[in-house]
């Protein structure tokens, strides 16, 4: 059972850190680690099996994005909440205040953006300690993560660490792996890039650990054997996130500048969530990190609308009509728009154009 697993994970995972890392070993390596990932899907899949349907933490999706707020307990992510958004989450000085996962609404720049206030994450969450299960699946769905720390508790690894360990990827590339299957002439593999971290030997070894026979494969991204791993197993997803550090109304300016400067490679934001210190720079931060791009609605016979329409990036015409009313897909004609994805001003386009910042549509309907 999932005892055994775990039991196999763990021999597998001595076994690497008990064989040197060489040119001989390389390709051993890139097989355990294979098959450690296959072993943790299968537990994750035996898992949501049990665990799935937590009430409180069927969290339906709303507005234009989902942020996840992050953090150890007691570290203020209600009360940042509560500042950012209508939402009234319940604040106290005792950890495990929040139990549930609390969502709010934030309007920015014609975004609405939801946030959600979760319960501490605590180290062992990955492992299923303090719902961490729970609590790290709704994480994985969301848009963006704010990882909340502390003046006390300022080091967020662990935190990320936990979702590591749940297949969450921060701020990485997704690496850029085409794999297609055929039915004979074994594996092939092509790159675009010079692999310097892994051998072809050991590509060629992982992909049968993970089941390939006859594919073409093409490479492009210089990643090494977890890279693939991770590629392959599919339960990963790649997501942005950013450090805030609270509570900076407890110390002094020079303390605060000795943590500023620590922190200074993963541009975190200091703030304090109950005096509201670097609220709007919060706001300003979730926006950009969002990447989103803002259209201009011009109805047939006027002019086009002053406000924008947020939408994410990559988004098509299919979604501007989503977002106005059902109506508008089911008798969707043909679209004009002008701008910087026209070829020329008021280019007849279909539902699959995918727009950018600064586009001018026009619907037109049946
Ligand atoms: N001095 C100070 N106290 C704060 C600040 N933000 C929150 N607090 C206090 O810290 C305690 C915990 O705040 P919460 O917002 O409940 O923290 P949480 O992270 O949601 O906690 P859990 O839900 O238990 O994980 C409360 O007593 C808050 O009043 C801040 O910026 N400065
Ligand atoms: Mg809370």
């Amino acid at each position: 059972m999932s005892e055994d697993i775990d039991e196999q994970i763990k021999n597998i995972e001595e076994e690497i850190r008990e064989t040197p890392y060489n040119k001989s070993t390389e390709q051993h390596i890139g097989r355990l680690k294979a098959k450690i990932a296959k072993l943790k899907e299968k537990k994750q899949k035996r898992e949501k099996g049990r665990s799935e349907g937590g009430g409180g933490y069927d969290i339906r999706k709303e507005g234009d994005a989902t942020v996840a707020l992050v953090g150890l307990p007691s570290v203020g992510k209600s009360t940042l909440l509560n500042k950012l958004t209508n939402a009234e989450s319940e604040v106290a000085n005792y950890h495990f205040t929040t139990l549930e996962v609390i969502p709010g609404v934030m309007h920015y720049n014609g975004a609405e953006i939801q946030l959600l206030d979760l319960p501490g994450l605590v180290e062992g969450a990955a492992k299923g300690k303090g719902r961490g299960r729970e609590i790290l699946s709704v994480i994985r769905n969301v848009d963006l993560i704010i990882m909340i720390g502390d003046i006390y508790r300022h080091d967020i690894s662990k935190i990320e660490e936990e979702l590591r360990t749940h297949g969450i990827r921060l701020n990485q590339e997704p690496p850029d792996i085409k794999i297609e299957e055929k039915d004979r002439d074994g594996i092939r593999i092509n790159t675009t890039v010079e692999l310097e971290d892994i051998s072809k030997d050991t590509v060629m070894d992982i992909l049968r650990e993970f089941g390939y026979v006859n594919a073409n494969v093409v490479i492009r991204s210089d990643i090494d054997d977890q890279g693939l791993v991770d590629h392959l197993s599919r339960n990963r997803v790649y997501l942005p996130s950013f450090p805030i550090i609270n509570k900076t109304d407890l110390v002094e300016e020079e303390e605060r500048k000795r943590l500023k400067k620590n922190l200074e490679d993963r541009e975190a934001l200091f703030i304090s969530a109950e005096n509201g210190n670097g609220i709007e720079e919060v706001k300003r931060r979730i926006f950009d990190e969002l990447d989103f791009i803002r259209i201009f609605l011009r109805p047939q016979g006027e002019k086009a609308d002053d406000e924008p329409m947020v939408l994410k990036k990559g988004s098509t015409v299919k979604d501007v009509c989503k977002k106005l009313h059902s109506d508008f897909i089911e008798n969707f004609r043909y679209a004009r728009i002008w701008g910087p994805t026209a070829k020329f001003p008021k280019q007849k386009v279909g539902l699959d154009h995918e727009l950018a910042e600064g586009d001018t549509v026009r619907i037109i309907k049946g």
